[in-house]
């Protein structure tokens, strides 16, 4: 019996002094090594290609959104100091670079639809985005990668970013909902073209990023 228990502890010393204290190897991982996986994250950030200032319905400025070049598409990156609404919101690179917040058909909808140039529903256009969670305090931080959109497009095509003020439903609707007005199941053709996300309360044109 003592023999056995004196086993069992050697065994949990031995295998604490492999599992938990690091390895001469992993301690002496020369500084070039490391950098060099560091340069292969593919989150690590060079100069922005495009920026968009995000500016809310009385024209301030409320954020900033910067799209990076990446090997296999772009790197969106989204930063709102406050002025964002608790919770999710619908957000979008519109087909239009201009952001009017006093248009007469409701702010910012100068900036037209979602960039859809494949002419595709919701959820599948160029211009969709993750949605945009505002905090308590009313910042938001948003980072994600996007290739449904080119560099040249984002450079290019004079677009704008826009934040709405409701979720985004990506225009999901199971076809166990069935429409009041017609009595079709499903997404109705406004949700296959928005996603339901309402009123627009920031818009950013998105300028090259030597402009
Ligand atoms: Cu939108």
């Amino acid at each position: 019996m003592f023999k056995k228990s004196a086993w069992v502890m050697a065994a949990a010393v031995l295998t604490t002094a492999a599992g938990c204290a690091p390895s001469e190897e992993e301690q002496s991982m020369p500084r070039q090594e490391a950098e060099e996986v560091a340069s292969e994250n593919p989150y690590a950030e060079a100069a922005p290609i495009a920026k968009a200032e995000m500016v809310n319905t009385d024209d301030t400025k409320i954020g900033l959104v910067r799209f990076f070049e990446k090997e296999n598409g772009v790197m969106m990156h989204s930063e709102f100091e406050e002025g964002v609404p608790e919770g999710f919101h619908g957000f979008h690179i519109h087909e239009t670079g201009l952001c009017e917040p006093n248009a007469p058909d409701g702010p910012f909808t100068t900036a037209g639809g979602h960039f859809n140039p494949g002419g595709t529903v919701h959820g599948s256009h160029a211009g969709d985005m993750p949605s945009l969670f505002g905090m308590k305090d009313g910042s938001a931080y948003l980072k994600s990668t996007l290739d449904r959109i080119t560099p040249e497009q984002l450079m290019n095509e004079n677009l704008a970013v826009i934040l709405h003020d409701g979720p985004n439903n990506f225009a999901n609707i199971p076809n166990r909902y069935v429409q009041a007005d017609t009595g079709e199941r499903g997404p109705d053709e406004q949700t296959l073209r928005t996603g339901d996300s309402g009123s627009r309360i920031s818009c950013g044109v998105i300028k090259p990023a030597n402009a």
